[in-house]
């Protein structure tokens, strides 16, 4: 540009053009120069403009980059957690399902290896406490916990090897308060509680225990001053379930008095849920106890409710017969053996 002026004023000077040339030149320079100014404010707004969109462009342009990353991101990792859910899942139903056979399979194994002891012992172990006192001798004197079988079962009793030249096979067991003998039909069918402490063997037992043999029944009692007595009977079976374990008492002996032929025997057995008594009432329920009951109750509730000390009441541990009134018993045993 200032090189076209010099040039200009050169060629004016040189020439000596009149001064009318010299102003259409420099008319025609201001002319050119604004065109230039405009020109340049064209190429500075356009400038402006492509700054603003190149701005907007790298910015819009990154936005859906950066969504697609999002997405691409949130896909792998919804695919990672759906890869490490399900193969910890796999992973678990297989640990479970190998778990399952393995407990399985190791149950049914011993469960057959039971069953299997169980008979072979049910060939070999004494079939009561008398059977296992002939077998070993040395044992009298040393009463406690036993094992016998019983139609093809085994279980434990408590032995008294002492009393009378022992071999006797405890039924019934009570010493404390710790075992509860208000209980149902079902219970008193199988039977309840400890041997060692407080128990009762179970009716199906008792029928096993007397069926086809001519037992005797020992009844020990102990009083809460310490006092002892006991009863015995020759002669004592009970039926099957069928018949509802109905007594059969007779032959007494002894120094507590008989308090179970009357008005027991022949009763059938009756327990809070299954009234067989001929009282108009459950007698079970009325005196808290599971026995065989008459139609005026009974004159013995062994199997009643449990006292820390000696109240007075038919629903408690009685024997009428000893004490002549409803005296609660610190110790009960009923026990049966081979009728010499
Ligand atoms: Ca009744």
């Amino acid at each position: 540009m200032v090189q076209k002026i010099q040039n200009l004023v050169m060629d004016a000077t040189d020439s000596k053009n009149d001064i009318q040339v010299i102003k259409a030149k420099l008319s025609e320079m201001a002319k050119d120069l604004r065109n230039l100014e405009t020109k340049n404010q064209i190429l500075e707004n356009t400038m402006k403009e492509m700054k603003v969109l190149n701005e907007s462009q790298s910015v819009s342009a990154k936005i859906p980059q950066i969504e697609e990353l999002k997405n691409q991101m949130n896909e792998i990792n919804v695919t990672l957690q759906k890869c490490s859910v399900n193969s910890l899942l796999e992973h678990y139903k297989y640990t479970e399902d190998a778990l399952g056979r393995s407990v399985n399979e190791t149950l049914q194994a011993v469960c057959r290896d039971l069953n299997e002891s169980n008979w072979i012992l049910s060939k070999v172990l004494p079939k009561d406490c008398s059977d296992i006192l002939k077998k070993y001798p040395s044992l009298e004197g040393r009463d406690g916990v036993y094992r016998i079988s019983m139609a093809y079962e085994v279980k434990s009793v408590y032995c008294d090897m002492r009393t009378d030249g022992g071999g006797w096979t405890v039924i019934q067991r009570r010493q404390d308060i710790s075992t509860d003998f208000y209980r149902t039909w079902s219970e008193y069918k199988e039977g309840f509680g400890e041997p060692s402490t407080n128990y009762w063997i179970g009716n199906d037992a008792i029928y096993e225990l007397t069926k086809n043999k001519d037992q005797e029944l020992r009844v020990e009692l102990q009083s809460f001053d310490g006092a002892e007595a006991y009863a015995q009977y020759s002669t004592f079976h009970v039926g099957d379930k069928y018949n509802k374990y109905v007594l059969t008492v007779s032959g007494y002996s002894g120094t507590a008095g008989d308090s179970l032929t009357y008005p027991h025997n022949g009763r059938k057995f009756t327990t809070k849920d299954q009234d067989n008594d001929r009282n108009g009432k459950n007698c079970a329920t009325e005196w808290h106890g599971a026995w065989w009951y008459g139609s005026s109750c009974h004159n013995s509730n062994l199997n009643g409710k449990y006292a820390q000390s000696a109240p007075s009441g038919a629903e408690y541990t009685i024997w009428w017969h000893w004490k002549r009134k409803s005296e609660a018993l610190k110790k009960t045993q009923m026990m049966i053996r081979l009728e010499n």
